[in-house]
């Protein structure tokens, strides 16, 4: 199939997802064009199957908001003609769902006909969606989506609450490829977690785009209550608003020094790769998609039951779950996963076996047969 994937290029979850997604598609032999305004972070190879189309806004000094969302709709019609795709997969429902939808109306006038499948992550539903200046958007868009997916049930759930939505919504969980994250630590990692924690100290790290949301002050409060009992290190990988905030805590707390920042890596594997424990304490996540590839790479997570996140980390299994700013708790599991080299190897196998149910070879398909369906059913209604 030609299918056209709409989606922020930067690191956040959502552009990684759709990225991955992509990726695997093209893998499969599927012809992948991905539309956005920057190539996406993690597209870092080209397959012959993949295109790239930018988006490139048009600057008008009339303009204080240069208007984007029309410059997308004009290349997804562009493209879907040119390249004649079969689908259009938009990922992040602000704005992708309502330009897919415009984009569509348009196309039908040069007698084409395209759906489009909406994928919500998250915040486009969860914080930012619902908000009066987007609500009767969002809304009119997921409803006229020929098919909507959703990361995880609590995403679900969160939608039909704050929405009024008449379709029906699949679930479709965030995947991970099981082989290919790091569990065995070459010449390069075992250089770098020296360099880290020069004296065998247990690694914690987090790794986000630094967002309010994410509660990254928490990730620092519990570091110094770990870093009180046993000798520590933390990691803190990503950046964005808070960064700043998180740099003065730090200082507050007397833990600068054995707090690295490394800014936004390309490879989160690299970093799990030397970790011991990931910290993920958001306020809302509807899946937790770093988590995920810290399962994955076979470190264990401490992280809040917000959301989706029970959906992803089992409690007292690959990980521990806490109330959301339950600090002391969140702290008092990590230092017993910590509390031996044999809890600890227990705990990473647990994380690893867990990440399997998330494997792609899983999820693919169920991606697969929503486009099957969606363009079965508009062969029929031809
Ligand atoms: O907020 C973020 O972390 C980025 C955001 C995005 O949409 O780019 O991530 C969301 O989508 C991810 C992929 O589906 C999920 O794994 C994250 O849980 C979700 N983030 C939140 O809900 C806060």
């Amino acid at each position: 199939m030609k299918i056209g994937i709409v989606l922020y290029p930067t690191f956040g979850g959502s552009g990684v997802v759709a990225t991955e997604l992509g990726k695997a598609l093209a893998k499969k032999g599927h012809e992948i064009h991905f539309i956005s305004y920057n190539q996406p972070v993690r597209l870092d190879h080209f397959h012959p199957n993949i295109r790239y189309h930018e988006v490139r806004p048009f600057h008008y000094p009339l303009f204080d908001y240069q208007p984007y969302e029309l410059a997308l709709t004009s290349k997804l019609v562009d493209v879907v003609r040119y390249e004649g795709l079969d689908l259009l997969h938009v990922h992040y429902a602000i704005p992708h769902a309502s330009a897919a939808y415009f984009a569509k109306q348009i196309l039908k006038t040069h007698g084409i006909d395209v759906p489009y499948i909406t994928t919500l992550h998250g915040t486009d539903i969860t914080l930012v969606g619902k908000h009066p200046a987007f609500e009767p958007v969002i809304t009119f868009s997921i409803n006229q989506s020929d098919a909507v997916t959703v990361v995880s049930q609590s995403l679900k759930d969160d939608t039909y609450k704050h929405f009024a939505i008449e379709n029906g919504i699949e679930v479709i969980q965030n995947f991970i490829e099981p082989g290919s994250y790091c569990h065995e630590l070459g010449a390069e990692e075992k250089q770098r977690k020296k360099e880290i924690a020069p004296n065998g100290e247990k690694i914690l790290c987090h790794m986000s785009n630094f967002r309010k949301v994410k509660r990254i002050e928490d990730v620092v409060q519990i570091f110094k209550k770990v870093k009180d009992k046993i000798p520590a290190k933390l990691i803190l990988a990503g950046d964005g608003p808070e960064r700043f905030k998180i740099e003065q805590l730090c200082e507050e707390l007397g833990v600068c020094q054995d707090v690295t920042m490394m800014g936004n890596v390309q490879s989160a594997s690299e970093i799990h790769c030397i970790s011991d424990l990931f910290l993920l304490p958001s306020q809302t996540e509807s899946f937790g998609l770093a988590a995920l590839e810290a399962l994955a790479s076979g470190v264990p997570v401490i992280s809040s039951n917000a959301g989706g996140l029970p959906e992803v980390n089992q409690d007292g299994y690959s990980g521990f779950l806490s109330n959301v700013g339950d600090v002391e708790k969140m702290a008092k599991d990590a230092l017993h996963i910590l509390s031996s080299e044999e809890t600890l190897n227990k705990f990473k196998l647990q994380a690893f076996e867990h990440s399997k149910n998330f494997s792609l070879e899983k999820i693919l398909p169920l991606y697969e047969a929503v486009y099957e369906k969606v363009t079965a059913k508009k062969i029929k209604e031809d």
